[in-house]
């Protein structure tokens, strides 16, 4: 790009973003860019402090972990040019979480922000070295610029001022296509998470798919959205797709309607990724003037959705009020990025698309001997992908189950119809989704059992207009526990200590015994019939 384009060109923004709502008179966060020769720099510095100082070899496994910042971004790049395997996680998630990734994913290294270092210095990893970096300065100019000090512990300083004083020019460490660039955790249905590795020929691969043939970006772009880098939704919509063009990207977190419609126009952001949760929730403020004046949506001509499914309404709200077809996808982890999508005139409202360039899809069903047979246009089944990229679980048997007969069954039933168009019907396990978070169950109730007034529990998703599914506790109570707002604080309080906030049950319900099966076996459907009040 740098060579193309030039040096100059803004690569990755920050700040700008309008106050929280209920405080319209404060300040604007300070507003940075990075241009592409500041990021060319930064990354390889930090790549010289990854191979030297730290000791990195290609193949280690370096955790990743901080709200979406230039920083985070310019880490894993310099991951990926020291040759070894960048982790990703979210910032959201809590000790015990980052414990288990660690050991699954055999990490050596950790950056990580230094606002969230806390959590992760209290996951206690064995024989970790980990390094925090600080985000929000300046782009790290030669001297380094001044860290802001921090609470956080197990780390040295920050990693950024060391990098300020390293040679700024690294040569890339020279991997093949198929050395593995990233592990990417999801959780799954049982709860127990499952990294799925991704090649380097997977990244450039979702950028040469997805991105080049059905959201088309161009190099004057600026790409902003909600997921986080640690979601490969967010990982490549926010960075591998505008780097791969040339185009900004804006890398900050903020949460709420009213604000993402702020920041798009304060950034004159033109691509946008969320969830389809996100576009219902900015729908009714169109109509309202901003604390600026009236929304300014000129600048916006993509709007990717994807996480869970979009319903027709909500494409025909959104066309109706902006002009803007939204391009509908469905992804997931285990495949990097989407696989399945429309856009402009082959949009088809309600359904999500047809196999992106380069994919092969078809909906199966398992025949009397247990082998998949495609089943016909019109007739639900389970969705099955391949090509270019596919599901390679790291170390777990769970494989099998995904990738069957060269196809990999994503969990999901959809039908296919006379045009050749995917629909989407269900989910074909238990996950819950929830604003675009894939959440399961089964690790929700296991973080409730841990607390001692907790006698069972069962979550499970129901339906909800704003965020596609609610997390519903159904919890007996330990004897002598009333239940009451007070204990559904009491517990809410407890999940939020030991998962990720977006796991945390929204309602609880707190009957007397749940419902089984006669070998004992719970019965979800019977509790997602019961919508809680
Ligand atoms: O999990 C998903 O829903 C997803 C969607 C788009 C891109 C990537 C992912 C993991």
């Amino acid at each position: 790009t740098i060579d193309r384009l030039g040096a100059d060109r803004p690569a990755f923004h920050s700040g700008g973003l309008p106050p929280p709502e209920g405080e319209p008179h404060g300040a604007p966060t300070p507003r940075r860019t990075w241009s592409y020769g500041e990021l060319r720099t930064t990354v390889d510095r930090l790549a010289h402090v990854l191979t030297g100082e730290l000791g990195v070899v290609p193949g280690n496994r370096v955790l990743l972990r901080g709200p979406t910042s230039p920083e985070l971004a310019a880490c894993w790049l310099a991951v990926m040019k020291a040759g070894a395997v960048a982790v990703t996680v979210l910032a959201a998630h809590r000790a015990r979480e980052l414990a288990t990734i660690c050991r699954l994913a055999r990490i050596s290294h950790a950056l990580c922000d230094a606002r969230v270092a806390d959590e992760l210095a209290r996951a206690e990893v064995p024989g970790l070295c980990m390094r925090q970096f600080v985000a929000g300065g300046a782009p790290p100019a030669s001297d380094g610029g001044t860290p802001t000090r921090t609470r956080a512990q197990g780390g040295e300083g920050d990693v950024l001022r060391v990098a300020a004083s390293m040679p700024d020019r690294f040569e890339a460490v020279a991997t093949a296509a198929d050395d593995v660039a990233l592990i990417a955790f999801t959780s799954g249905t049982t709860g127990r998470p499952k990294g799925c590795v991704h090649f380097h020929r997977d990244v450039l691969a979702v950028a040469d798919t997805f991105a080049a043939r059905v959201l088309r970006p161009r190099a004057d772009d600026v790409f902003a959205g909600t997921p986080p880098l640690g979601f490969t939704f967010g990982l490549g919509g926010l960075v591998v797709f505008p780097l791969r063009v040339g185009a900004s990207a804006l890398l900050d977190q903020w949460s709420g309607a009213a604000r993402t419609l702020a920041v798009i126009a304060a950034h004159r952001v033109s691509v946008l990724f969320t969830a389809p949760t996100a576009y219902r929730a900015m729908l009714p403020l169109l109509d309202e003037p901003g604390p600026a004046g009236p929304r300014d949506l000129s600048s916006l001509r993509r709007c990717v959705s994807a996480g869970e499914h979009l319903p027709a309404a909500t494409w025909e709200s959104w066309y109706a009020r902006t002009g803007l077809r939204i391009i509908d996808g469905i992804g997931a982890t285990e495949l990097l990025h989407i696989f399945i999508s429309a856009a402009d005139e082959a949009v088809r409202p309600g359904r999500t698309g047809v196999p992106v360039p380069g994919y092969q899809a078809r909906i199966v069903a398992e025949d009397e001997r247990g082998k998949l047979v495609p089943v016909p246009d019109g007739t639900p089944g389970l969705l099955a992908v391949r090509d270019p990229v596919g599901c390679r679980y790291l170390a777990d048997e769970r494989q099998r189950a995904y990738v069957r007969e060269g196809w990999n069954i994503t969990g999901d039933t959809y039908v296919r119809d006379a045009e050749g168009y995917f629909r989407f019907v269900a989910r074909a396990d238990d996950m819950i989704i929830s604003a675009g978070y894939n959440i399961s169950g089964p690790e929700v109730e296991e973080a409730l059992l841990r607390h001692p007034d907790v006698c069972e529990a069962a979550v499970v998703g129901c339906p909800d207009e704003q965020r596609g599914q609610l997390v519903v506790a159904h919890v007996v109570l330990a004897p002598k526990v009333e239940p009451g707002s007070g204990t559904a604080e009491r517990l809410r309080r407890f999940v939020r200590g030991e998962l990720a906030a977006y796991k945390c049950p929204r309602r609880f319900v707190f009957p007397t015994a749940l419902p089984r099966t006669p070998t004992g076996k719970l019965q979800r459907y019977r509790l997602r019939e019961r919508a809680p009040q």
